[in-house]
């Protein structure tokens, strides 16, 4: 391998060269946030060899946390409390803003999870941390939760890590999508993936399937398609994963394409799907439509919707574009009341809910 390959750090320096409003802020920004993930990656590969001295609660979501979503958490505030370009935070982990101290004039906000698929950190499956960078509005002061409620096109920036086999980071500024591998010997992320795409096409969905029966009609509709393979509509047949761990998926869906899905269901009519609009959607769907992909409710972009609160729930349906499109013209017939039948020469006109 040769000595001098791209790292996080020229990237960022030619980034400047390419793009000349690139804000050197930012890129200071995203340098933080990969000392933080740094940090953390270090503290999840110690797995149980650690002796953690924290306490842990239940966080705003009502989730039990484990030691490292706290760890986690305090990494990415220490990180970003020596930033000069940021003025608040948002955390899956805490229920407000945090202001960083001394920063009342910081023209951005980032908003994370610090540790997206926790629950799996015990079976030692990959985890990762979801970033997402807003800009704070002009002379705001202190952070409040009104100025974390932008679309997610307002997204300055958005990435995600991995703590797998090997750590990457995945980011957009933007223009594309780019990711790194962290080589450990020398601390540095290396540009080892430039330019990741989404394959339009896909024989491969991702949904948690225990819950099919609270799922919307067009979801059990586009699942049986795939579950009936060659013999079915679709006519070819079709792969299945469930990682639990979102940032495993969407890393698996910019590599060989893919359908991610936690759509609404019925299983708690109280919360309009599992996954977080602000922290985990929003920074996702970026990354997706950045690298050719689409991302929707089902019944919206995803990057259009409105926040109404820090940590509301939002359905996600995101990946390789035809499918994406496919699944929300299912939507769309559900919605007209039309009903959603197989049409081939095996099966006639059968609805998906004929015996
Ligand atoms: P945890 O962080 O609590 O493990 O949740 C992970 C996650 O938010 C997302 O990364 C997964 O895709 C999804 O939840 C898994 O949900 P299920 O446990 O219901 O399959």
């Amino acid at each position: 391998m040769p000595y001098h390959r791209a790292t996080l750090s020229t990237f960022l320096i030619d980034e400047r060269r390419r793009t000349p409003d690139f804000d050197p802020e930012l890129a200071g920004l995203i340098k933080d946030v990969e000392v933080a993930c740094k940090y953390i990656a270090s503290a999840v590969s110690r797995g149980s060899l650690a002796e953690p001295k924290v306490s842990t609660g239940v966080n705003i979501q009502g989730e039990e946390q484990k030691p490292l979503d706290v760890i986690a958490n305090e990494m990415f505030l220490q990180a970003c409390d020596s930033t000069e370009q940021l003025l608040g935070v948002v955390s899956e982990e805490m229920e407000g803003p945090h202001a960083i101290p001394r920063k009342r004039s910081g023209r951005y906000l980032l908003v994370y999870d610090p540790l997206d698929g926790s629950s799996n950190l015990d079976l030692n499956l990959t985890v990762g941390t979801i970033f997402s960078v807003l800009r704070a509005p002009e002379g705001a002061g202190e952070p409040k939760p009104e100025h974390f409620l932008q679309p997610g096109t307002s997204q300055v920036a958005a990435g995600f890590t991995l703590y797998g086999p090997s750590v990457m980071l995945v980011l957009t500024l933007g223009r594309g999508v780019h990711g790194f591998t962290l080589d450990r010997e020398v601390g540095t992320f290396i540009l080892t993936h430039p330019d990741l795409r989404i394959p339009e096409e896909t024989r491969e969905f991702a949904v948690n399937a225990s819950n099919e029966r609270f799922w919307e009609a067009p979801v059990r509709h586009y699942v049986e398609e795939c579950q009936l393979g060659k013999s079915g509509p679709r006519g070819v047949d079709f792969n299945m994963r469930w990682v639990a761990s979102m940032v495993a998926e969407v890393f698996r869906i910019l590599i060989r394409g893919g359908l991610f899905m936690y759509p609404r269901d019925t299983k708690d009519p109280s919360k309009a799907g599992r996954l977080r609009l602000l922290y985990e959607a929003n920074p996702m769907s970026m990354i997706v439509e950045q690298a050719g992909g689409a991302a929707s409710t089902g019944r919206e972009r995803i990057l259009e919707v409105k926040p109404s609160s820090l940590h509301q729930r939002i359905p996600v349906i995101l990946g390789s574009r035809n499918e994406v499109e496919r699944l929300v013209r299912y939507y769309q017939a559900h919605d007209r009341g039309e009903e959603l039948t197989f049409k081939s020469p095996l099966f006639g006109n059968r609805s998906v809910f004929q015996s």
